[in-house]
């Protein structure tokens, strides 16, 4: 039987008939060995895109076959989102697979940090979710930074057995395995796989053939409705997830004083000795100092709001959080937006987020 075909940019099954579902392609378009489908076409060409009614669970279940096979397991997370990229569906199901973890998007925190803290950091994180990889890479699939080192642990743990790469959406995945591909097998550009800022961009998984019998494999990332790319408007994605290296924004607060973040986060300063803020978000982003007393209305004025959020149109349809402060450094993180260093005697903040948002207090990552 004639194997399916399968787009070779986001691996959708091949079809002529339904231009509205996945995997469409004119008839007249189907002589060639290798297709593009209409919706990857519209991405690469036009950075246009096309939506999809794939579920949640049509990727949950990629993930399950994955956890049944004997194979090994890239992990990759996003070291600008560690905690949105660590959803328990996904860690459920490869708990049983050899697991190597590459923490992607170094370039976006800034270079002074050293790896070695990065990877240590990570290590301390997997563990209290108790994941045990077989090694923590740190990478940069955008620069390809250690891209040697990761074929090198790929190679040597896989063991003759096929390879998936996961992760949540949007970690890059895509764009890990297209500097493979560049960089090991000299494949052009217009051969590569499609990769974009919008969540779930790959729809099946992808098969790379690593020698006779075995394969690389780029698979869809799970959806995290928590995660902010899918709170904003499409258009503002890449203005409010950092690109680029993130510029620490140094402030020393008082109680009773606030941050608003681009209108879409706020953090009040509730009690405590004056402290230190540095907060970590994407340069178009700004950053707005207030009283806590005439925070609200400045908010509710749209003084404050530069990004919008669907259904919020006054501060109090945020939700909120209070933290207490530890004596020290700490990161108080809103998921996938960035996150404020804080160092202090101790004290308590407030944050407001819009509801889905995760927000968390953790070691600090810097
Ligand atoms: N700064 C930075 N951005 C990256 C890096 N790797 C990927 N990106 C960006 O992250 C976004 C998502 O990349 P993809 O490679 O499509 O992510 P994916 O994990 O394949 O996403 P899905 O197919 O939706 O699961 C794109 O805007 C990429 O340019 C990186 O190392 N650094
Ligand atoms: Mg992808």
């Amino acid at each position: 039987m004639e194997k399916m075909m399968k787009c070779f940019g986001c691996g959708a099954i091949i079809q002529n008939e339904n231009e509205k579902h996945i995997g469409y392609v004119p008839k007249n378009a189907m002589n060639k060995d290798k297709v593009l489908c209409q919706r990857c076409f519209q991405l690469k060409n036009y950075h246009k895109l096309q939506e999809t009614s794939l579920t949640k669970d049509d990727f949950l279940n990629i993930l399950q076959q994955i956890g049944e096979k004997d194979c090994l397991v890239v992990y990759m997370i996003d070291l600008f989102d560690f905690n949105g990229s660590l959803i328990q569906g996904l860690m459920r199901h490869i708990a049983f697979n050899d697991v190597l973890v590459l923490a992607n998007k170094r370039d976006i925190l800034p270079k002074s940090v050293k790896e070695r803290k990065l990877e240590h950091w990570v290590r301390r994180q997997l563990k209290e979710e108790g994941l045990k990889p077989i090694d923590v890479i740190i990478t940069s699939g955008k620069k390809h930074l250690n891209l040697d080192m990761i074929y090198d642990a790929i190679m040597e743990h896989r063991q003759n057995r096929d390879v998936y790469v996961v992760g949540v959406t949007n970690v890059g995945k895509s764009t890990f395995i297209n500097a493979l591909l560049k960089h090991y097998a000299d494949v052009e550009n217009q051969n590569l796989i499609t990769v974009s800022e919008f969540p779930g961009t790959t729809l099946n998984l992808i098969e790379i053939p690593l020698d006779e019998h075995t394969h690389l494999y780029d698979t869809p990332g799970i959806i995290n409705e928590s995660q902010m790319t899918h709170l904003i408007r499409p258009q503002d994605i890449k203005s409010v997830i950092p690109q680029s290296e993130l510029k620490p924004m140094i402030y020393q607060l008082n109680s009773d004083q606030t941050l608003y973040f681009g209108g879409l986060a706020r953090l009040d300063f509730i009690a405590g000795e004056q402290a230190n803020f540095i907060a970590y978000f994407s340069k178009n982003l700004k950053i707005h100092r207030t009283k806590t007393m005439k925070a609200d209305d400045l908010y509710n004025r749209h003084l404050t709001l530069q990004y919008e959020v669907e259904g919020i149109e006054t501060i109090d349809q945020m939700k909120s959080y209070e933290f207490q402060l530890p004596k020290g450094k700490c990161d108080i993180v809103i998921s996938g937006l960035g996150f404020i260093t804080i160092s202090s005697q101790g004290g308590k903040v407030k944050v407001m987020a819009p509801p889905h948002v995760n927000v968390m207090i953790r070691e600090a990552i810097i």
